[in-house]
């Protein structure tokens, strides 16, 4: 009996199979690519998600039988096409990002694609191409299809089923995924708890928000972000720095890709920043400083620097919000009096700098046009020739204007992927070892991506060291203060560091965990290591301050604002040196977050603890609520550009 009834289903599932192939193949195949989707990538499945993969694929299925079945077939192709894509461009992204694809990143592919070779050569992984199959799959059964006339009522039937599908979903577990559907911040949650294609459409929505902002959600976000600055109100109480640098020139250099376990550190008996070291071995360095970046990478560093608001959720600000209003770092010195203006050794257009340096208050924009163009490596004129070329147009500002000058300087050739390292690498990163009174010689980082990254660091010290040097020799240090900070972290995969920290010259072989000289590394230890440079640096300055507080590229206008003599009210960092240890937290775009005593990560709701001891009961929230605030008042300040809103 029993036997009877198994073999009816499965006569009934062949029938199905043999007459509506194609349908079939639509459903499970591509049901079957986004399960691929999350073992090449988070390698997690929650339920609720496959629920809702199951709902759209048969939405989209259901409405294919609206369609009259000459065009069906091309309705199937094209869906599954985007289905696929959707699949192939998350599983790419994600081995590099450790997050999701954006729609609005659409805007900002000009710019990655010039980087793109890089990527390219780090990411493509033959897993990231397994959800093609469909497209052959789709070939082969295109024309077997039983003859199904447009018909409302299996229609009905399969939306039927996609209805049911999201009742399952909705009523499983987390049940605070709407709120992360509505924000988006943290887009590896939302894929979590939706599905690829929920994740997917909802970004879709989400980065053509900024376009119908006056309909959905401004009157909401302009009080709520009033309603922020009155709780928060702070007036600026004056501390032991204030206006210290008051009336200076300020050279500020935006140093690419430049990490802070590069400071200090030394291969045969060479240092890999002798300079830098220099500089900090004198001035004021902050070691436990990181960078707010998403998408837009270097832009929002300088985004973040200048306006002490975190990045966009939606887009990218350089690219998407480029004639919004904001109180910088640029203007607020312009009105003091301050000349100021940025020099860099890509073309202008690059992060649509042209059009936003001068909407933050630049009042200049030297690019790649107005250097000579004699020495290039990566994506445009090489550092020391860019530094070089620097001095004598920073000696014509300084000689045209009465009042001081402020300048950023964006180096360059610290891009990865490094490639024309070898044509001035100085640095030797092999090892010779004595083996039973002979010297064997191994290659240890010389050839890595981490040796390559390196030698860069080191051509990028040394251009700065010459370019201090010409400085002072052009008369141009003695009013001066110099800022240096890595604009965001070089994205060198952890396997790297194992490497380099576990690496047994004497055997040839990598450590294992079960060595007693074995570093551990694991991945929030990786994360920690994001860490860039924060210096601040004059000539005057003779013994060094090192501040180890937790402080985000969002301090910085606080913090150097205050030396400097300007104030923003709209600023949502700190003034590090106003504060306690344990006061400062750098908050990321997803909500992550790191304290002196943790680091809390929000795409896995997971505590990492860095310093022992108890923590108080409401630690973690009230830090996770505060984070998201910083979050959400600065994406509504972006999206619905509401500076000069506010009361
Ligand atoms: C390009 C440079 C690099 O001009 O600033 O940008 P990134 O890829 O680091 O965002
Ligand atoms: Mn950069």
């Amino acid at each position: 009996m029993k036997n009877l009834k198994v073999k009816k289903i499965i006569n009934k599932v062949i029938n199905v199979w043999h007459d509506y192939p194609v349908i079939v193949l639509y459903i499970v195949g591509n049901f079957t690519n986004a399960l691929l989707l999350r073992l090449f990538t988070t390698g997690r499945f929650q339920v609720r998600s496959v629920f809702f993969d199951l709902a759209f694929i048969m939405l989209l299925s259901g409405l294919s039988f609206l369609i009259s079945e000459k065009r069906r077939n091309v309705y199937y192709f094209w869906t599954t096409f985007l289905m696929v894509f959707i699949c192939v461009a998350n599983s790419l992204y994600y081995n590099y990002y450790s997050s999701f694809i954006s729609v609005s990143l659409l805007a900002t592919s000009v710019f990655v694609k010039d980087v793109g070779d890089a990527v390219m050569e780090m990411v493509v992984r033959p897993c990231d191409l397994t959800y093609l199959w469909m497209f052959i799959a789709l070939f082969i059964v295109r024309k077997k299809e039983s003859i199904l006339k447009a018909d409302k009522k299996k229609c009905k039937k399969k939306l039927m089923v996609s209805f049911i599908a999201i009742l399952i979903g909705c009523s499983l577990p987390p049940y605070n995924s709407f709120s992360r559907l509505y924000k988006l911040w943290n887009r590896v949650m939302v894929l979590d708890s939706w599905g690829p294609y929920v994740y997917q459409v909802d970004d879709l929505v989400q980065s053509l928000k900024p376009t119908f902002n006056n309909i959905f959600g401004y009157d909401k976000a302009l009080k709520d972000v009033n309603d922020y600055y009155i709780e928060n109100k702070k007036t600026p109480k004056a501390n032991a720095y204030t206006g210290i640098f008051e009336g200076k020139n300020v050279i500020a250099i935006h140093a690419e890709s430049l990490q802070a376990f590069t400071i200090n550190k030394a291969f045969n008996g060479k240092e890999v920043t002798p300079n830098l070291n220099k500089l900090i071995s004198s001035g004021m360095y902050f070691d436990n400083f990181y960078a707010q970046v998403g998408v837009g990478t270097s832009s929002d560093t300088e985004f973040t620097y200048a306006t002490s608001l975190l990045p966009s959720n939606n887009g990218t600000v350089f690219v998407n919000y480029y004639n919004d209003k904001f109180v910088t770092m640029q203007n607020l010195l312009n009105n003091k009096g301050y000349y100021v203006f940025s020099m860099h050794g890509n073309v202008g257009d690059f992060w649509n700098r042209e059009t936003m340096h001068m909407n933050m208050g630049y009042d200049k924009f030297y690019s790649k046009s107005s250097f000579v163009i004699d020495e290039e490596y990566g994506l445009g004129l090489s550092d020391e020739s860019f530094f070089r070329q620097a001095v004598p147009m920073i000696k014509e500002i300084s000689e045209n204007n009465l009042g001081p000058y402020y300048g950023t300087l964006i180096t360059l050739t610290n891009h990865t992927p490094w490639k024309d390292v070898s044509e001035y690498d100085e640095l030797d990163l092999g090892i010779d070892v004595n083996i039973n009174g002979e010297v064997v010689r191994r290659e240890y980082l010389n050839d890595t991506m981490m040796g390559k990254y390196l030698k860069s660091v080191n051509y990028m010290d040394k251009a700065i060291g010459n370019f201090i040097n010409d400085m002072d020799e052009a008369g141009l240090l003695d009013n001066t203060i110099i800022i240096i900070y890595g604009d965001h972290d070089a994205r060198i995969p952890k396997k790297q560091f194992d490497y380099m920290y576990n690496y047994d010259p004497v055997t040839d072989s990598v450590l294992t965990l079960e060595d007693e000289n074995y570093y551990e590394f694991n991945d929030y230890d990786y994360e920690l290591s994001r860490k860039v440079p924060f210096i601040i640096w004059s000539k005057e300055m003779k013994n060094g301050i090192v501040n180890s507080t937790p402080m985000g590229m969002i301090d910085v206008l606080p913090t150097l604002g205050n030396m400097l003599g300007v104030y923003n009210k709209y600023a949502l960092g700190k003034d590090i040196m106003a504060i306690n240890k344990e006061d400062g937290i750098i908050v990321f775009k997803d909500g992550s977050y790191i304290t002196d005593k943790l680091y809390f990560n929000a795409k896995n709701s997971e505590v990492y603890m860095i310093s022992n001891g108890i923590l108080e009961n409401d630690y973690i929230s009230k830090r996770s609520e505060y984070a998201d605030k910083i979050v959400e008042v600065s994406n509504d300040i972006i999206v619905y550009d509401l500076i000069e809103k506010l009361d």
